[in-house]
C-alpha cells in the first residue's frame, strides 16, 4: 500500500435542502494530517489528509452546525486526530473513540474530557484484523457515564451479531443499517432483519447513513429512499443522520456532499422528523449535559 487515496468531492453542491437550526452531523472522520498524526501501521486504506478545517468549512457549507467525529479504521487507536479536531471546533464537535480493550479508565476519563462520548466496535474484514467480542463486552461494561457503543457490520453477520448486541450493557448504535441490500426494498429480507434486531431493545439507535455506499444505481438514490423513509418513520427518535465525509474507500465515486443533504427530506418528510433526525436525536446522545 503506497498510494495515498483522495475519496471526497472536491467541489460539492450547496444542497437545496436548509438543515434546522443546530443540525448535527453525526458521522463523519478526520485524516491525518500525517505529518502530525500518522496512520496506524495495520491501516488498510492510506488516505490524503482530510483534517478538521476542512470539516468545517464543508460543515458550514451544507448548512450545519455540529459534528460528531467517528474515529477511522486508518488511524487505528491512536484518536489524537480525532481529539485534536474536537478540540478545535469550540465546543462543536463531539466523537466516538476505537480503543484498546485493555485500556485504563484514566484514560477512558482523559476521552470523555476531550468530548468522547462511545467507542466503536468494527467488525468489517476489510478494514480491521480482529474483532473480539469478549473483549469488547468487556470494555462497554466500564465506559464512563453516558457512553453509547457505535457498530459497524454487513447484513450478512447480522444474526451472529444479535447474542453480542444483546449482551451490551450501554445504549448501542448501528452505522449505515447495518448496510442493508436497499434493492430489496423496504420490506425485503435485509431490512426485516434489521427491524426485529431494532425491536429487540428500545435503546438501539442507527445512522440512516450512506446512500452512496448502499445504492448501487447511485444519485438520485431512489432504492435507498423507498427502503429508508419508513424505517425513519417507524423509529423517529432513534435515528441519525451524517455524511460520512471524507467517505473512506469511496475513492472510485466521490460523494457529492450536497447531494447526500438533499435526501434528507425525502427519507424524513415532515419537519418534525428531521429536527429529530438532525437535532433531537444526535443532542440526546452527543450533547446530553447542554
Ligand atoms: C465508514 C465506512 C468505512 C470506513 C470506516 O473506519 C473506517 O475506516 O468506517 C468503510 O470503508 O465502509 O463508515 O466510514
Amino acid at each position: 500500500m503506497t498510494d495515498r487515496i483522495t475519496s471526497w468531492h472536491s467541489n460539492p453542491s450547496r444542497p437545496k435542502f436548509t438543515p434546522p437550526p443546530g443540525a448535527v452531523d453525526a458521522h463523519c472522520h478526520v485524516f491525518g494530517p500525517q505529518s502530525q498524526f500518522p496512520f496506524s501501521p495495520k491501516a488498510k486504506y492510506l488516505p490524503e489528509d482530510a483534517g478538521p478545517d476542512k470539516l468545517f468549512a464543508l460543515r458550514d457549507h451544507l448548512g450545519f452546525s455540529r459534528n460528531v467525529i467517528v474515529q477511522a479504521s486508518c488511524h487505528g487507536t491512536d484518536n489524537s486526530a480525532t481529539l485534536d479536531a474536537i478540540a478545535r471546533s469550540n465546543g462543536m464537535a463531539r466523537g466516538v473513540a476505537v480503543v484498546d480493550p485493555d485500556i485504563s479508565e484514566t484514560e477512558l476519563e482523559a476521552l470523555h474530557d476531550g468530548g468522547i462520548r462511545g467507542v466503536r466496535f468494527n467488525f468489517l474484514k476489510r478494514l480491521v484484523d480482529n474483532a473480539p467480542k469478549d473483549k469488547f463486552l468487556e470494555v462497554a461494561g466500564r465506559l464512563p457515564d453516558g457512553w453509547h457503543v457505535v457498530i459497524y457490520f454487513e447484513a450478512d453477520i447480522l444474526e451472529e451479531m444479535t447474542e453480542f448486541i444483546d449482551n451490551i450493557p450501554v445504549p448501542v448504535v448501528i452505522d449505515h443499517m447495518g448496510r442493508p441490500d436497499v434493492t430489496q426494498g423496504p420490506n425485503g429480507k435485509d431490512m426485516t432483519a434489521f427491524r426485529k434486531l431494532l425491536d429487540s431493545r428500545d435503546d438501539i439507535w442507527t445512522k440512516v447513513t450512506c446512500p452512496d455506499r448502499l445504492d448501487p444505481a447511485g444519485p438520485p438514490y431512489a432504492d435507498f429512499i423507498a427502503a429508508v423513509r419508513p424505517l425513519v418513520e417507524d423509529y423517529p427518535t432513534r435515528i441519525l443522520w451524517g455524511t460520512d465525509w471524507p467517505h473512506p474507500n469511496m475513492q472510485d465515486v466521490l460523494p457529492d456532499d450536497g447531494q447526500l443533504v438533499d435526501v434528507i427530506p425525502q427519507i424524513a418528510v415532515t419537519e418534525k422528523l428531521q429536527h429529530q433526525l438532525l437535532v433531537d436525536n444526535p443532542m440526546a446522545l452527543y450533547w446530553a449535559e447542554d
